[in-house]
């Protein structure tokens, strides 16, 4: 038996030496030391020793069972550490590897130049409206003092949805839905932002879907020259200031007088050059007094209210800020075009 147990004991430790695997060594140790084991068997015939021989071989077995489960503990313990070496040697990071570069975004043109027009009438008192890209005929004609068959209201210049619903043509409607709600009995003092359709044929200066501005004051006395004094503002904020404006008496249905702005062009300094087509001036927008019957028809008496109005394109407004020669440019999305109007 103690031969038995010498022998059991050498094959142990050969077989935990040759083991590399963790699994491997937890089989030998249920193999040897476990209930149904090696070791447990030879244990087992103890019974059938004699007095003499019990505590002798029991010593022996106790010694044999401390070497084997040692050197498991011993083996055990190495291959966790080497497990942990190869783990910490593949996880490994070389801090001197290139990064990979993140692309970055930033503000389209036109959304920077709404929003340099936004701030600039938010710092003078205006507030930001906006309202539905789908309009009654109502609001987007019948409201501004565009009665039926009025030529600008012609099937083939806007997108009809139905006879009574249509993309609107400009942002005026917002305006008109504003002074509604208040009906009559508050001064406005807002600008709307947002897109706006037509139905033309894309090129180099017209796309069927562009951006307006515009902006209404209505109040008790409000003057002409209130928005002269704006629009100069305006223009020597947004262009430097030392650009002169001019008013041009126009037509617009919605004003009375009708208004177009002129800057000073930059270019020549007002001599005339190819950019101002030798005028020394540069359109701009357009604006003029609100019409009385536009203001009756929101509900506000025009024997007591005036109010003044504008509305220009920021894609014209970038234009000639960045020398843009083609409005497509706006909504093509070539990032090497739009990559030069913002930091990133
Ligand atoms: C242009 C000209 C303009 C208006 C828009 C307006 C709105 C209301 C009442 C009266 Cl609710 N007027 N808007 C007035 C004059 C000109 O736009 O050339 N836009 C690009």
């Amino acid at each position: 038996m103690k031969e038995e147990l010498e022998t059991l004991q050498q094959e142990a430790l050969a077989k935990v030496k040759q083991t590399e695997k963790l699994k491997a060594l937890q089989e030998i140790r249920v193999a040897y030391l476990g209930k149904k084991g090696s070791l447990t068997g030879v244990l087992r015939g103890m019974g059938k020793l004699s007095k003499e021989e019990r505590p002798v071989v029991g010593e022996i077995a106790n010694r044999v069972r401390e070497t084997i489960t040692s050197a498991l503990d011993d083996k055990s313990a190495e291959l966790n550490e080497q497990e942990l070496e190869e783990q910490l040697a593949n996880e490994s990071i070389d801090v001197t590897l290139p990064g990979r570069s993140v692309q970055v975004g930033g503000p389209h043109l036109l959304t920077s130049i709404v929003e340099e027009i936004e701030d600039l009438f938010v710092g003078l008192g205006f507030e930001i409206k906006e309202g539905p890209e789908v309009e009654t005929d109502y609001f987007n004609f019948e409201a501004l003092n565009l009665p039926k068959n009025h030529p600008a209201r012609d099937m083939q210049d806007s997108f009809y949805l139905t006879n009574e619903l249509l993309l609107r043509t400009h942002t005026s409607p917002v305006q008109a839905r504003t002074m509604q709600s208040l009906e009559g009995s508050e001064p406005v003092k807002m600008i709307c932002p947002g897109k706006v359709y037509r139905r033309d044929t894309d090129d180099a200066t017209h796309s069927h879907q562009f951006t307006q501005i515009e902006g209404l004051y209505v109040d008790k006395n409000v003057r002409m020259s209130d928005l002269k004094g704006i629009l100069d503002v305006f223009a020597k904020k947004m262009f430097g200031d030392e650009r002169e404006i001019r008013l041009r008496p126009s037509f617009f249905p919605f004003t009375e007088p009708s208004v177009e702005m002129d800057i000073s062009c930059k270019v020549c300094g007002g001599k005339g050059c190819s950019v101002c087509k030798q005028t020394g001036w540069i359109e701009i927008l357009g604006a003029g007094m609100v019409h009385p019957k536009v203001l009756e028809m929101a509900g506000y008496d025009s024997s007591v209210y005036s109010g003044f109005a504008f509305g220009m394109g920021p894609e014209r407004i970038a234009m000639l800020k960045y020398g843009i020669d083609d409005i497509r440019q706006f909504y093509t999305n070539d990032k090497r075009f739009l990559k030069q109007y913002h930091q990133a």
